[in-house]
Parts: C-alpha cells; structure tokens; sequence
C-alpha cells in the first residue's frame, strides 16, 4: 500500500524537532523545503526506498525487523516493523545514543510520516505525484 512516489506537501512542526536534533537554523530553513519525494517499493518484506530532494538523491535497501544505518545530517541506525497498516521505525543516533521514531501511515491519498526525538513531534504529509 505504501508503494509509490509520494511528494512533500507539507510540515507540521517539523522545524521544532529539526530544532531538538541540534540542527541550526540555516540548515532547517533549507530543510524545511527540500522538496522532498520518495519511491517507496515494497516486496513482501523487503523495501526499495529512492530519495530525491534539494540536498541529494539516495537509494536505501532494508528488510522489516532488520537492523540498517541511515546517513543523513546524523547517522541513524535501527529498523522498520510492521503494525497492522502502519510503519514503525525505531532508529538510535549513532553520536549520541538518543532514540528518533518514526510511522508511516496512509490516510486517504496521504502519506504521513510522523517523527519524535527527546520528546518533540513532528509530521511531514506526501501526496502522490
Ligand atoms: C526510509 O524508509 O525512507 C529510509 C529510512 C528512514 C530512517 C529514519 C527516518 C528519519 C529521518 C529523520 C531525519 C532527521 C533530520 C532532522
């Protein structure tokens, strides 16, 4: 159900948890519209995820339940589970041990992923295209 090419559509507090990560400002300006699109292809429980954006473009390979590493401002490392219709990521900081989480869910023609890091919520909202 998540297969497909989802394109930002927009933020909901995302420069507050990009805040609490310690990014500085500069950087969560540009963040906050980067344009950001994923291709997400899922194959029982293997995942294909093409990630474009102002910043860079990266293609990522993981298995549900099994452990990867993720690089972006942080190098992240933990796993997507599946719950119901829901994606669950659990992903540790590699510097400094802290936990990201994250779900994917579709709501009506919407994905949205929902991020918390150290008590701070966010969500960013993608529709087809
Ligand atoms: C994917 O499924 O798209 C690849 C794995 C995503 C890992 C976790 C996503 C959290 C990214 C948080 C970025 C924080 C920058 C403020």
């Amino acid at each position: 159900i998540f297969n497909g090419s989802w394109k930002i559509e927009r933020n909901e507090n995302y420069e507050k948890f990009m805040e609490q990560m310690g990014i500085n400002m500069v950087k969560r300006k540009l963040a906050a519209h980067d344009n950001l699109k994923i291709i997400i292809e899922q194959t029982g429980d293997k995942f294909h995820v093409k990630e474009t954006s102002n910043f860079r473009t990266l293609e990522i390979d993981f298995t549900l339940g099994v452990t990867f590493e993720y690089i972006s401002c942080f190098t992240l490392q933990g796993s997507w589970t599946m719950d119901g219709d829901m994606m669950k990521g659990v992903f540790n900081r590699k510097d400094n041990g802290k936990q990201l989480t994250t779900t994917r869910i579709i709501q009506g023609d919407e994905l949205i992923q929902s991020y918390n890091y150290e008590g701070v919520d966010a969500k960013r909202v993608f529709k087809r295209g």
